[in-house]
């Protein structure tokens, strides 16, 4: 036996955890915390030490699937991506660029490699129909950031480790571990937190794990937040808060006057939080040191999502802790992205064809997709590529984009399962084990609660081409209708590599701002892969070398510090992080002001409304099929998949604990079995998302553990108007218990 330890970053979730792990050749022998990552410290969950069977899970795909007959058969590489080319060229030249669509999942969030060749692969479509997992996600907070900051990354993180009061909306980090927030090892964080004094208060409709570990816990009726906090800010203001004065901010004015109309009493009575409790949170926030305010997937993920993050940042400013010590930071990441020249926000421009919804960040919501699938004339989407995404069960109205994927003439997934989605397509490309590939948070690494820089290297050299290879063969395809030679891809990733050299020469923030493209290219120290786009950004960022200018970062120094770079706690930096040409916060677009106002002209929502959870077990729709996330369960008949109801509630719906209920919604019926519990405010139920009944997926243990598909109760045009994000939250229901 030649066993080696090595370090790498988890790649599921954004605590980001640097694990230590033993391997004998090409086996996983063990996978433990690494208490010397200078970011995670030692975190680890059960999903991390599950990512030994997800790399020896047989039923994970290892080979290209082509369908033949209504069979996926195993074919070889090339075959696969000569019919790819020969179908998708096809319906081009036949219907136009728009006629193929892309969608983008979540795992490529975590995964560099995809996520760049995403991006050229998207780039070389020139389809507007772009579609990713953010609108069934993070997008209204990033479209509230590109509203008032003029950048949809300048995402403020609270600034746990100084902060003295957390008020936290809509989020569950115990068992998420943090979203648009990477923040490992929470619950120590918390705890010392309190320990200094600092106070958590959260608003929930379900009182959480974290909301059981807070100081001070509120039930909210699912939906309400922007009035809660409309009613926060006007309190905060009668007492005086006027933090917008130390920035340079505009439009504060028009906003106060429209949220003013809004009063504590009506924020009361939509909410279901006593006017006095709001009164007094308005005083714990304007009289402590340091605060911040965080809102993650229960605000987003709710019609207003842009309005409630919005007023999520507007707290944080009155109160002068945007951007503050102790408040709510921008964190650096060591990648420098490169970003065109820009001084307006940018949203809304172009529309999708059928609704009419609004372009957001570069993209169409999936609100649209099933419908552009399904509603013929010139533009009508009738092929998708599917990266990284399970639509089926993360998107709404599942049973009947289902029904819309089955239709297409062509679907092409690259991904690691065969789940209700891939099992629609024609081709399967196999995504590689998690140990293939190599690791750095190009994304999320902007929203860490410390600065730092890490990167793993593959542990393993991979027997197949690597996800930026394929997405890199797929941009090929798309641009020229034929299947490269290596030589050709090889050119194809060169003349990449230099376009994006350029952007940064060509970005007047970048520290390359001039610089020669062909000299940037030669410097660049990996020969290939997507190891160079990254060397080219963490070169040009904030630690980097900036190519021969001085002594700093390179991808070679990061690959040299197994266990990460530490560069310390975020620092004040909104100058640099406003993209308006004045170079204020916006704080009252003419958009918001608009929200405002269809938010007091919204009836409230009556009757039993769904709302959504996590398990630590599971993330979203896929590892259900690895037995250490199972244990236990299918012996004693349990599942996780339970609708959770106040049992006063469940006495009205004549429920009892463990009875089998049918839920049902405007778009379907789920069946679920019940579990009463008190930690459910009155009027709300939950579900979580991401189980199926189907049971024709090539995922034994999967198949076993079978769960209420959410998604069928969800509308797809039930969604936070600004940024077409869907409404996944406050679905109004019924229940039917079933004898
Ligand atoms: N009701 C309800 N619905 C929700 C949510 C909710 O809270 N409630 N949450 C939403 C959120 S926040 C999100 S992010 C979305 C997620 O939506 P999606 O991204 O569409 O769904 P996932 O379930 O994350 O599916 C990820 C897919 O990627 C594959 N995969 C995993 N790793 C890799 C890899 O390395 N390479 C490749 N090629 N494939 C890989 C998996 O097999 C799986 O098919 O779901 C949303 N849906
Ligand atoms: N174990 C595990 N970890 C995960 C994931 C997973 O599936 N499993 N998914 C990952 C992904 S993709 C993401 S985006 C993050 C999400 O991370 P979080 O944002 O922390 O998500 P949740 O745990 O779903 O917590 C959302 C909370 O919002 C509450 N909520 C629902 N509606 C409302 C509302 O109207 N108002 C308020 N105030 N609260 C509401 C819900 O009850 C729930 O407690 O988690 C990531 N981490
Ligand atoms: S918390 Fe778990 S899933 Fe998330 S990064 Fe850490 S080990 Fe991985
Ligand atoms: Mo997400």
């Amino acid at each position: 036996m030649t066993e080696i330890k090595r370090q790498r970053i988890c790649p599921i979730c954004e605590a980001g955890c640097g694990l230590n792990i033993t391997t004998d050749g090409r086996k996983v022998i063990e996978i433990k915390a690494n208490p010397r990552d200078v970011f995670s410290n030692g975190h680890l969950c059960p999903k991390g030490v599950a990512l030994q069977e997800l790399d020896s899970d047989p039923d994970r795909l290892r080979q290209p699937l082509l369908k033949r007959n209504g069979r996926h058969e195993p074919v070889t590489w090339d075959a696969a991506l000569q019919h790819i080319s020969k179908q998708l060229g096809g319906i081009k030249e036949q219907h136009g660029a728009n006629a193929v669509a892309a969608y983008v999942g979540n795992p490529t969030a975590h995964n560099i490699g995809l996520a760049m060749g995403f991006g050229a692969f998207a780039g070389s479509l020139g389809s507007s129909n772009i579609f990713s997992a953010g609108t069934v996600d993070q997008v209204p907070k990033q479209l509230a950031s590109e509203y008032m900051f003029g950048d949809d990354m300048a995402v403020p993180v609270p600034d746990i480790e100084r902060c003295d009061l957390l008020l936290m909306l809509g989020a569950n980090p115990v068992v998420s571990n943090g979203s648009l927030w990477m923040v490992p090892k929470f619950r120590d964080k918390l705890r010392s937190m309190q320990q200094r004094g600092g106070r958590l208060v959260t608003v929930d409709p379900r009182q959480s794990e974290t909301a059981s570990l807070a100081d001070e816990h509120h039930f909210i009726r699912p939906g309400t937040d922007a009035w809660l906090l409309a009613a926060l800010i006007n309190e905060l203001r009668a007492l005086g808060a006027d933090g917008e004065r130390r920035y340079p901010s505009k439009n504060s004015a028009r906003l106060f006057d429209a949220l003013s109309r809004i009063d504590t009493h009506m924020a009361a009575q939509r909410t279901g939080l006593a006017a006095e409790q709001i009164l007094k949170l308005a005083e714990r926030l304007y009289g402590a040191e340091r605060a911040a305010v965080y809102g993650r997937v229960g605000t987003t993920l709710q019609a207003f999502g842009t309005l409630t993050s919005h007023l999520v940042e507007v707290i944080n400013v009155i109160t002068g802790n945007l951007d503050a010590e102790g408040g709510a930071m921008f964190p650096e990441q060591a990648f420098y992205a490169p970003r065109p020249p820009k001084t307006e926000y940018q949203h809304a421009r172009y529309r999708s064809r059928v609704s009419g919804y609004a372009e957001v960040l570069g993209q169409m919501p999936v609100a649209a997709l099933r419908e552009e699938i399904e509603t013929p004339g010139p533009g009508q989407i009738r092929a998708l590529v599917c990266f990284a995404g399970n639509p089926v069960v993360s998107n709404p109205d599942s049973t009947r984009l289902e029904g819309a994927l089955a239709k297409l003439d062509f679907l092409v997934c690259v991904d690691i399962y065969h789940n209700e989605t891939t099992k629609l397509a024609d081709v399967i490309l196999p995504g590689t084990s998690p140990f293939e590939d190599s690791h750095y948070d190009h994304f999320l690494g902007a929203m860490g609660y410390r600065n730092t820089a890490r990167y793993s290297a593959p542990l393993f050299a991979p027997q197949q081409p690597d996800e930026w290879q394929s997405a890199l063969t797929l941009a090929y395809i798309a641009a020229n209708d034929s299947v490269p030679t290596a030589t050709q891809l090889a050119d194809f990733e060169d003349d990449h590599v230099a376009a994006s050299a350029a952007a940064y020469a060509a970005d007047e923030d970048c520290a390359l701002a001039g610089r020669d493209v062909q000299e940037l290219v030669s410097m660049i120290e990996p020969q290939q892969g997507v190891e160079r786009l990254l060397d080219l950004g963490v070169r040009a960022g904030a630690w980097g070398d900036h190519f021969g200018m001085r002594d700093g970062l390179t991808l070679g120094k990061m690959a040299a510090a197994p266990h990460g770079i530490d560069f310390g706690a975020p620092r004040p930096r909104l100058a640099e992080v406003i993209r308006f040409s004045d170079g204020r916060i916006d704080l009252g677009h003419s958009a918001i002001l608009q929200e405002v106002n269809r938010l007091q002209a919204q009836p409230p929502a009556e009757g039993l409304l769904l709302v959504g959870r996590r398990n630590v077990q599971t993330n979203n729709s896929w590892l259900q099929n690895l037995p250490a996330l199972n244990k236990g369960r299918l012996q004693n008949g349990e599942t996780l998949c339970t609708l959770d109801i106040h049992p006063l509630d469940a006495e009205v719906h004549g429920l009892q604990e463990d009875n089998w209920v049918a839920v049902g919604s405007a778009t379907g019926n789920v069946q679920a079995r019940v579990r009463l519990t008190e930690r459910m405010a009155r009027g709300v139920v939950s579900l979580p998302h991401g189980f199926s009944q189907d049971e024709t997926i090539n995922q034994g243990m999967r198949r076993r553990h079978p769960g209420a598909n959410a998604n069928i109760l969800a509308a797809s045009n039930y969604i936070d108007e600004m940024s077409g994000t869907v409404a996944l939250n406050g679905i109004p229901v019924s229940l039917t218990r079933i004898e």
